[in-house]
């Protein structure tokens, strides 16, 4: 073995991500925000600011398109900068049944349980086949009003869809400490939301997501940071006890409530953690949700070129909401089409790991 293979195993064995992370870096450098930057808040911002000075007409065309939106928002159907959550009734809003029937009748049959030996707690699969005319009404809700509207308002600007999935996690007993079911921030923008829309009821002993609003995540964040000088990265896990004794009066809001439920969060501000069994072991049925996630167009997991595909859904349209579904899908596609599906194994690949695309899945009747 060369000097500089065994220097390269070794580097493998010791920082593993880091190493993947240069490798896939080499090949895909559009994507140097995601693959090079530390995972801190300060961080986040440069990532967003940079972008934004790269891409700056469009950062202003962005801004402008979603004022009309943003002015529509009322003030109790906002999410407020405080909470960073907001937990409501999605019964009655345009879009949401149609693309919760949509969810529900294309994953019936769906072999849920055949996938779990991956992560046993909780599958993902990724709603991206934007041709695929079953799953439109899910890219229509994504599109909707209201919702842009809403994630706008938030956000600051006419967001993009990250990742649209279904998740099902199985009625189960497992909790492993230092995955997701523990306190943690996420790392992908300054600002982002993830919309969960409730495909079934979830109660508080089916492990549902649970919140720390965000003024209190950021004190507990700040005060951590200065007890033990941990917690800077994002992702950091923090145990129920430490925070628990660091903010005695803590709120940890838990997502439940009837089928079409929504629940928005953002993840980058709010501590978060989910899918957790009860303390006394029984869960009391499965959790099955449909997530549309939101970030900035200047998140640090975009690239700097090739950032958008023109969209076509199914159906016929304005051309000012075909407009919209490129605005809000285009960079979602881009990235399944360019990046995803390259050969190559690579960080893009875990990203998705227990993932698998819809189509492929489920045979068409
Ligand atoms: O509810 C869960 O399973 C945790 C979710 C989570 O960590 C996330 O959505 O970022
Ligand atoms: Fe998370």
């Amino acid at each position: 073995m060369s000097i500089a293979n065994a220097v390269a195993s070794r580097l493998e064995r010791r920082w593993p991500r880091a190493i993947s992370r240069l490798s896939t870096f080499r090949r895909k450098p559009q994507y140097l925000t995601f693959l090079l930057l530390p995972q801190t808040r300060r961080w986040l911002y440069l990532a967003y600011y940079f972008l934004a000075a790269i891409w700056c007409r469009r950062f202003l065309e962005r801004k402008l398109m979603s004022r009309p939106l943003v002015a529509r928002v009322s003030d109790g159907g906002r999410v407020r900068s405080e909470d960073g959550y907001k937990l409501f009734d999605g019964n009655d809003l345009p879009y949401v049944k149609d693309a919760i029937q949509a969810a529900t009748s294309a994953t019936s049959g769906f072999d849920w349980e055949g996938l779990l030996d991956k992560q046993p707690f909780r599958v993902s699969l990724d709603v991206k086949d934007i041709s695929d005319p079953r799953v439109t009404p899910i890219f229509q809700l994504a599109c909707s009003d209201w919702l842009v509207a809403m994630a706008s308002e938030y956000i600051g600007s006419l967001p993009v869809v990250n990742r649209i999935s279904l998740w099902y996690s199985p009625q189960h007993d497992i909790y492993q400490k230092g995955r997701s079911q523990d306190y943690h921030f996420d790392s992908e923008d300054k600002r982002q939301l993830k919309f969960f829309f409730f495909l079934d009821e979830i109660d508080d002993r089916c492990g549902p997501t649970t919140i720390i609003p965000a003024a209190q995540s950021q004190a507990i964040q700040r005060k951590y940071l200065a007890k033990t000088g941990d917690g800077r990265r994002l992702g950091f896990r923090y145990m129920d006890e430490e925070i628990e004794s660091i903010l005695p009066d803590v709120r940890q809001v838990e997502f439940v409530g009837p089928r079409g439920t929504i629940g928005a969060m953002d993840a980058t501000r709010c501590l978060h953690r989910g899918n957790r069994p009860p303390t006394d072991g029984t869960m009391t049925g499965r959790r099955f949700m449909l997530l549309i996630h939101y970030t900035s167009a200047f998140s640090r997991m975009l690239p700097v070129f090739h950032r958008s595909t023109a969209v076509h859904l199914p159906g016929s349209y304005s051309d000012e909401q075909r407009s919209r579904h490129t605005e809000i899908l285009g960079s979602m596609t881009s990235f399944y089409n360019y990046v995803y599906r390259q050969e190559n194994p690579d960080i893009f690949s875990d990203l998705s790991s227990v993932s698998s695309n819809l189509q492929a899945q489920i045979p068409v009747q």
